[in-house]
């Protein structure tokens, strides 16, 4: 039968692993699955089954195991098959173009996901937290996602068009029965209620700050005078020599960067340029480059020498740290002359490391996460908007809010308000994907991988 709305992909990556997972999804998938076992009758839906692939021509292929959806009973929504051969790239290639002989047609990146949001097995949104989710670099990336895919951003849509359409049917009783006069409280609560969801629109913005923190990592940056271990630790961190040590202060010129993770969090960690007053010009470089760096910076470990002075530093630089995004190490404690120093901005945290010794580096690890928790005041997993596109389309639907909070205080306006109100619940329906636009959905989903 002609299978050409049919589409295949491989779903696991190409190269060689133990088994490689095809994945088919329309309308010719329940005569698929019977073909390529040879086969007179159809596979069981949800069943695991195990049999020889034969190809077009009646070559056995491979032993493999396919699994048959039913149609609305897929994550695409229509019928599908999985089927897992061995992960030998050369057995894939053979079963992709004998499933297009067969006449299916590859897979566009993210069709299968844009056939499921189609076929509203899921609301766009969740749609989007597929991709995110493949994408995640932290598990709290990957818990907002899969918060994301559960339909969180979903139901604080839903509840925030439910609590707009209270306040136009408050507002429409009282523009439809002026006459009744209705009580004070009654003309004070549409107002009130509008005022109380542009702010909590405006905080749901708000959290998209925390888009990059999960993306791209908590920005911290070590930072201190000269030779007092800063590079010693981003090896120690990172397990990897990943810049150079030596007891010639003013080694690092410029900053070097890594990942890793403090827990949960995936941290974007910067070594800098020792801080001192009289240097070099490239040292001075180093050290401006840092304070540049500091601006954007989520997080500092201010390092010591414990067994030198309690450091002096640039002004620009101390004025970006607080007690909330700051611990004080004060390494080298194996050292004879070495002290403690918890004067030295006392409201801050301070951590007791020797990197020599390796001692300290969990207790500093615990107290950091307990920080990040602590200090970024970070919300929920399900209570943030990580998307730009869910923040654009909140903005404006905050916009046309502002412009019926305006109108109501207006008495003349009044009537003109259920216009705006309609307009804030047409964009906060945009978030979960009452969108009409191919050329937007087009562009979203061509971020998806092949096979998702
Ligand atoms: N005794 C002792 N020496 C250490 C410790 N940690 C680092 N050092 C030594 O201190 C010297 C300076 O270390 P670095 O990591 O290069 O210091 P830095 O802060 O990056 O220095 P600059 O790049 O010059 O700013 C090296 O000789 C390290 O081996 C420690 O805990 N105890
Ligand atoms: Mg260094």
């Amino acid at each position: 039968m002609p299978a050409s709305d049919t589409i295949v992909a491989l779903s696991t990556p190409a190269g060689e692993s133990a088994i490689a997972v095809i994945r088919l999804s329309g309308p010719a998938c329940p005569e698929l699955g019977m073909a390529v076992f040879a086969r007179d009758s159809k596979l069981k839906p949800r069943h695991a089954h195990f049999g020889n692939y034969m190809d077009i021509k009646g070559k056995h292929v491979d032993d493999c195991v396919i699994t048959f959806f039913e149609q609305g009973k897929s994550f695409t929504g229509e019928a599908m098959l999985e089927i897992a051969p061995h992960g030998n790239p050369l057995i894939v290639q053979m079963i992709m173009e004998d499933l297009l002989a067969r006449g299916c047609r590859p897979a566009e990146p993210g069709e299968f996901s844009r056939t499921a949001f189609l076929n509203g097995k899921m609301d766009l949104s969740q749609a989007e937290a597929v991709s995110d989710l493949i994408r995640a670099r932290s598990e709290r990336s990957i818990e907002v996602a899969q918060c994301q895919l559960h339909g969180s951003v979903g139901r604080k849509m839903s509840e925030l068009t439910e609590r707009l359409l209270a306040v136009m049917a408050h507002l429409e009783a009282y523009i439809d029965f002026p006459e009744e006069d209705l009580p004070d409280e009654n003309q004070a609560g549409p107002a009130q209620d509008l005022r109380n969801l542009i702010n909590d629109i405006d905080e749901l913005i708000e959290t998209q700050h925390y888009s990059a923190l999960l993306h791209e990592g908590i920005k911290t940056l070590i930072v201190g005078e000269p030779n007092v271990g800063k590079s010693s630790l981003i090896n120690a961190l990172t397990g990897a020599e990943r810049s150079i040590v030596s007891d010639i202060p003013g080694t690092t010129r410029d900053y070097v960067s890594a990942f890793l993770m403090v827990g949960p969090w995936r941290i974007e960690i910067l070594d800098t340029a020792g801080l001192h007053e009289a240097g070099d010009a490239i040292e001075q470089l180093g050290i401006d480059h840092t304070i540049q760096q500091s601006e954007t910076a989520d997080f500092f470990l201010l390092m010591l020498d414990a067994a030198g002075q309690s450091p002096t530093l640039p002004d620009a630089l101390l004025s970006r740290m607080n007690a909330a995004n700051t611990i004080v190490i004060e390494n080298k404690t194996d050292l004879p002359g070495a002290a403690d120093h918890v004067e030295f901005l006392s409201e801050f945290q301070h951590a007791r490391l020797s990197l020599l010794e390796r001692k300290g580096l969990s207790e500093l690890r615990s107290m950091w996460q307990k920080s990040i928790e602590a200090g970024l005041k970070l919300p929920n997993a399900d209570g943030v908007i990580v998307n730009a596109r869910h923040a654009s389309s909140l903005g404006a639907a905050r916009d046309a809010l502002e412009l019926a909070s305006d109108k109501l205080s207006d008495l003349e306006l009044t009537e003109l308000v259920a216009a705006d109100l309609r307009d804030a619940v047409e964009f906060i329906g945009q978030v979960v994907g009452k969108v009409d636009n191919e050329r937007m959905l087009d562009s979203l989903f061509k971020q998806f991988c092949i096979g998702k």
